[in-house]
């Protein structure tokens, strides 16, 4: 199978408009969260398809990073600012955003910045309307409110120190960071919030994924799991319409 696509279009105030069914990706930092989102995508068919067309986005929780004060940015320059805290991050907009995905609007949201440690001012990610929609980030079943959300929730679960080899070289290539201050960040906040905050939320995913994105059999099976749930028309108990239809169309 080459491409897929999955309708679930319906009316919303006259016009065209989708109640997705929703994902929720949590996991330790470089768990390999976008790697298995980046997996499920290309099995349904949808990494080459162009945006406006996709059936299924992601949306990363990296976009929903508070701005941060003046004293703020200078603590994070000098990696004395806790990213991996819940207070790191606008829960409202979080909340208020998934709720128009889930009405089947359109959103606008912005890329993050690692480099400056803030929101992009030039560059806008526009999320249209799809079918499915996974939304992945370190603490996104931490908010009650937000977790209530999800259709599914995945947890995507990688030994510590895989997560700590990976996102080291990752921080100093990708993003601006040199060794010492990657490795003080880590002992300082990344590992206890993790303990604190995000392992926690393991026990309300539906799925666990061990070793992440290696794990073809987990993902196959999911993704099997969301094709028969779209298929069946009841994706999420939202405010489906008219029923969505799974179309493969062969090569
Ligand atoms: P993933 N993060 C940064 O390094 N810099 C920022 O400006 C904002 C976030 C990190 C954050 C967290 N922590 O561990 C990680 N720190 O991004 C989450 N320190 O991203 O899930 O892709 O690892
Ligand atoms: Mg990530």
């Amino acid at each position: 199978m080459s491409a897929t696509k999955l309708n679930g279009d319906h009316k919303i105030n006259g016009t065209e408009a989708k109640a997705p069914f929703l994902i929720g990706v949590a996991g330790g930092t470089a768990s390999g969260k976008s790697t298995v989102c980046k997996r499920i995508m290309e099995k349904l068919g949808q990494v080459d398809v162009d945006q406006k067309k996709r059936q299924v986005v992601c949306i990363s929780q990296d976009s929903f990073y508070r701005e941060l004060s003046p004293s703020e940015i200078i603590k994070a320059e000098r990696g004395l600012f806790n990213f991996d805290h819940p207070d790191a991050f606008n829960e409202t907009l979080i909340y208020d955003t998934l709720k128009d995905v889930l009405a089947g609007k359109m959103v606008q949201i912005p890329a993050y910045d690692y480099r400056n440690h803030s929101l992009s001012k030039d560059e806008i990610l526009t999320i249209y309307p799809a079918d499915v929609v996974l939304f992945e980030g370190i603490l996104v079943f931490y908010f009650p409110e937000v977790r209530k959300l999800f259709h599914m929730k995945l947890f995507v679960d990688t030994d510590s120190d895989t997560r700590l080899a990976r996102r080291v070289p990752r921080d100093i290539n990708e993003r601006g960071r040199d060794l010492d201050q990657v490795l003080n960040q880590y002992m300082n906040f990344v590992k206890p919030a993790f303990e604190e905050f995000c392992s926690p939320t393991k026990k309300f995913a539906d799925v666990i994924i061990p070793r992440g994105a290696d794990n073809s059999v987990a993902i196959e099976l999911i993704v099997q799991h969301i094709r028969d749930i779209l298929n069946k028309g009841k994706p999420c108990g939202v405010r489906q319409v008219s029923p969505p239809k799974l179309v493969c169309t062969p090569n």
